[in-house]
């Protein structure tokens, strides 16, 4: 089994419902869920769009990457995503792989950790609520410390459980 870390985010659509239904569906599916709070964020990059809802969790799985983000790809699209060629733009749902254990993986298709999670607060709160001490193993920094050099100055309000 390995351990894995992940970031959530709906900006459409009921962006609260929507965190809350795919954290649910994750606890039913997979082993050791742990979640964050949600998080209240500033849209990072992108056009102009509405704030976020974001939240981070942790799972256990023996699911290999690749089919594990087939998973989650499914469960997007199952909650109203449109695929888009473009980054950034509004979505009713997306789940990123930012850990896999301490698996370095850089293709087209999918990079591991996530290429930009340590320069966004809105990735880094939220993990860092649950599990500080995971260890990044491209710069072996803890979380914890990645959230305390990160200069990501937009907003990023916790909001409830
Ligand atoms: N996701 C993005 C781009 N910008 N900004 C916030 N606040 N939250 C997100 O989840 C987010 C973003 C691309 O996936
Ligand atoms: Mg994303
Ligand atoms: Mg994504």
């Amino acid at each position: 089994m390995t351990l894995v870390a992940l970031s959530l985010g709906s900006n459409l659509d009921q962006p609260e419902t929507q965190v809350r239904q795919a954290l649910t569906r994750i606890e039913q599916v997979f082993t050791n869920f742990r979640a964050s709070s949600l998080y209240l964020t500033q849209p990072v990059g992108g056009p102009d769009q509405p704030d976020f809802v974001n939240a981070g969790a942790v799972i256990e799985t023996s699911l290999e990457p690749a089919a594990l983000m087939t998973y989650f790809h499914k469960l997007e699209v199952e909650f109203g995503r449109e695929p888009s060629p473009e980054r950034n733009l509004p979505r009713t749902l997306d789940i990123d792989l930012i850990f896999y254990g301490n698996t370095i993986h850089d293709a087209p298709e999918l990079t591991i950790p996530h290429p930009r999670f340590h320069e966004r607060r809105f990735v880094l709160e939220p993990l860092a609520e649950i599990a500080p001490q995971l260890i990044d193993p491209l710069s072996g920094k803890t979380i914890r410390q990645l959230l305390i050099d990160c200069p990501d100055q937009h907003r990023v309000f916790r909001t409830s459980h």
